[in-house]
């Protein structure tokens, strides 16, 4: 029997989601779109998953798109929209939208919508040996899965293009250096940092840190005002959890807080 494309690994207060296609550098195929959308949903509709944890089994993080699955007869074209209709945009926007922090930890080379996927995490981390490839543009293709709106928010107009255009690999600590990744750490420190990263988040006022990526998603669009009135919207329903009353406890009382994180 073939081996599951995504593993699933039910931590306590986080989930590990791994792409599990080694063979193929974790390229996406349809069996693994239709294997990780319930295990993001699954997830989120845990209420005790307080973060996740995205990675690739193997060698790489992720290569894209499956080419196997897109190659044309003579005369012919692959049709490409409807993976991007169907599972890629709705992945993108899962993992943006979901109510805890997601932290890709790229073990290996994320190529394609592999490397987009990775920018749509809430924090990347980066083994040292890792790079970002924008591969698109060696096949004729368009950077997807937000590349084209991750990119130049990440690292300026200049870069983006450069790395669009040019679909160069970015190593780790340059992508850390630009501004594109969070950090890149030492291969061997890769899984334990990024794990304790989700043990902090475990122990985090989550609905919180949840309404928090909601208001930074609004702000790349929203106008100054719009922003201070969601940002006071926002601030009530965080301030309305018991994680707050802790916290402000734990403040006066000098003590570390123990918040529950209870996101229902
Ligand atoms: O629906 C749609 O189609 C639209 C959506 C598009 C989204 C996309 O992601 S389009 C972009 C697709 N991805 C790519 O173009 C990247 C293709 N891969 C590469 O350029 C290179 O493999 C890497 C730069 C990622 C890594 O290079 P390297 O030298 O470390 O490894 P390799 O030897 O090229 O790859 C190892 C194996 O994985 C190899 O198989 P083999 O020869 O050992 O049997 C290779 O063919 C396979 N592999 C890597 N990437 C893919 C792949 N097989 C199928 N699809 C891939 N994307």
């Amino acid at each position: 029997m073939d081996e599951a494309p995504v593993l699933v690994e039910v931590r306590s207060g986080y989930r590990v989601v791994t792409l599990n296609r080694p063979q193929r550098l974790n390229a996406f195929n349809e069996a693994m779109h239709v294997a990780l959308a319930p295990a993001l949903a699954e997830a989120e509709a845990d209420p005790s998953c307080q973060a996740l944890l995205l990675t690739g089994a193997g060698r790489g993080f992720c290569a894209g798109q499956d080419l196997s699955d897109r190659v044309a007869q003579p005369g012919q074209t692959a049709a490409v929209c409807d993976a991007l209709g169907t599972y890629y945009n709705p992945l993108v926007r899962k993992l943006r939208a979901l109510p805890f922090p997601v932290i890709a930890a790229v073990n290996g080379v994320a190529a394609g919508a592999g490397a987009n996927i990775a920018l749509a995490c809430d924090i990347v981390i980066a083994a040292r040996s890792a790079s970002f490839v924008q591969a698109f543009a060696r096949i004729g293709l368009v950077p997807d899965c937000g590349g084209t709106w991750f990119l130049p928010r990440l690292v300026g107009a200049a870069r983006a293009r450069g790395l669009a255009l040019l679909a160069e690999p970015l190593s780790a600590e340059k992508a850390e250096a630009w501004g594109l990744i969070w950090k890149a750490v030492d291969d061997s420190m890769l899984m334990l940092e990024a794990e304790q990263m989700c043990a902090h988040f475990a122990g985090a006022p989550t609905v919180g840190l949840g309404l928090t990526k909601r208001a930074l998603d609004a702000a790349e669009t929203n106008d100054l005002s719009a922003q201070l009135d969601l940002e006071r919207d926002l601030q009530r329903e965080a301030g309305q959890t018991p994680d707050f009353a802790e916290g402000v406890r734990a403040f006066l009382e000098k003590r570390q807080a123990s918040f529950t994180g209870r996101r229902s």
